[in-house]
């Protein structure tokens, strides 16, 4: 009956239209050339090799975080290879005044904002140490919880708007995140209050072992930012200049007043999910595996700056060499570290202990004195 009654809307055109919009920023391709000059960043020679020297030291660091984990020196471990660009990179475009909410997997942007070596090991081993962020190191402890962070930076960007400062709050999680209530109640809740914030999803394209296509319906992940009202970007996350270029833009947007945005970082990791032990080639096959290690953000990195002679072998292996140094002296030192007591525990939990903790406070304190 109703077969010839015209349609007065087009929802799939709608919503086709929107997912469409969403073409993927690239500056570098795989060789490391140069596709697209208009998104290239304003970097200085140095800038372009301090992002490399941390991009490089930063792969040796998760390789070596890998090898200490499995001789039980570390505890909790996400690897970070493959996402050096979209770590790294977006990291690179803040200011030490900007505050970095991280995710589990972020440990690597922290350490870069200031938080020493050795007590991102500890944090690594569950020692309260490792969660004490030295005065003037703007980073949160790594949230577990997926997704929690980005309502925590929706106020965290609200409190710094309240209070004038010339900085936004920055916040990390993963493709699996955007599926979380807490995501889309962060970014609703920043849009509404027109907070500086800039909230990435590291679009790895797993949750552990659940592929990005059974995560969600949506195309993108960066459209998601429509519903909330705030500028949303798809980039190479494989690719350090792309990324840079829209962090910066995305921060300068921000500092103008303008609001938060979305970016979602397409990008990959090479190995598990973490060190507890899941297997990647049970849901991943080695064909992908290798066509993603093409993309690599090193490689192309390299290839380009070699194409400027800004890089070579021997720079490569004195930035080896020193993260090397600098990761066993931090190794060294978290080792040294007294061990954690059950009274740290508790004294470290809150300002102010409930009446419940007091009590086990006080039975704690004095076992540990004999
Ligand atoms: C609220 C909550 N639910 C479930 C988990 C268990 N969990 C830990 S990691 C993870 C997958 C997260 O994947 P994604 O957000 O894509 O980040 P990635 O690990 O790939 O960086 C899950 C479900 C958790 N930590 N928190």
């Amino acid at each position: 009956m109703c077969a010839n009654k015209k349609k007065q809307f087009d929802a799939k055109k709608t919503l086709e239209t929107i997912e469409n919009q969403f073409d993927m920023v690239h500056v570098l391709n795989e060789k490391g050339e140069v596709v697209n000059e208009s998104a290239m960043p304003d970097l200085t020679d140095d800038q372009l090799e301090e992002l490399m020297t941390r991009m490089v030291y930063t792969r040796i660091l998760d390789q070596r975080s890998i090898s200490l984990n499995r001789q039980g020196r570390l505890g909790f471990y996400a690897p970070t290879a493959g996402q050096e660009a979209s770590q790294i990179a977006s990291h690179f475009a803040l200011e030490k005044e900007d505050w970095v909410l991280p995710g589990y997997r972020d440990v690597p942007q922290i350490v870069w904002h200031g938080l020493p070596l050795y007590q991102a090991f500890l944090f690594s081993r569950g020692h309260f140490h490792g969660n004490q962020m030295p005065e003037g190191v703007n980073v949160l402890s790594p949230q577990i919880i997926i997704g929690a962070q980005y309502i925590q930076t929706a106020g965290v960007a609200l409190g710094l708007k309240k209070r004038g400062k010339k900085a936004v709050a920055v916040t990390y999680t993963g493709d699996g995140g955007s599926s979380q209530g807490d995501f889309y109640e962060g970014i609703n809740f920043a849009g509404a209050f027109n907070a500086p914030a800039i909230f990435f999803v590291q679009n790895n394209q797993f949750a552990i072992s659940t592929p990005r296509e059974k995560q969600t319906a949506a195309k993108t992940i960066a459209q998601k930012g429509v519903a909330a009202g705030i500028p949303s970007v798809l980039v190479d996350g494989m690719d350090p200049l792309a990324v840079y270029a829209v962090t910066r833009e995305a921060r300068e947007r921000a500092l103008n007043g303008e609001g938060p945005t979305l970016i979602e970082t397409l990008c990959y990791r090479y190995g598990p999910h973490t060190m507890a032990g899941d297997d990647p080639t049970r849901y991943r096959t080695s064909e992908t595996d290798s066509e993603w290690e093409k993309k690599d953000p090193l490689i192309r990195f390299r290839a380009y700056l070699e194409g400027k002679g800004l890089w070579n072998e021997e720079k490569e292996n004195a930035v080896i060499e020193r993260a090397k140094e600098e990761i066993k002296a931090a190794i060294k030192k978290a080792d040294q570290t007294p061990k954690q007591k059950v009274t740290d525990l508790i004294s470290n939990m809150y300002e102010e202990l409930p009446v419940n903790l007091k009590e086990q406070y006080e039975i704690y304190k004095e076992k540990e004195s004999k």
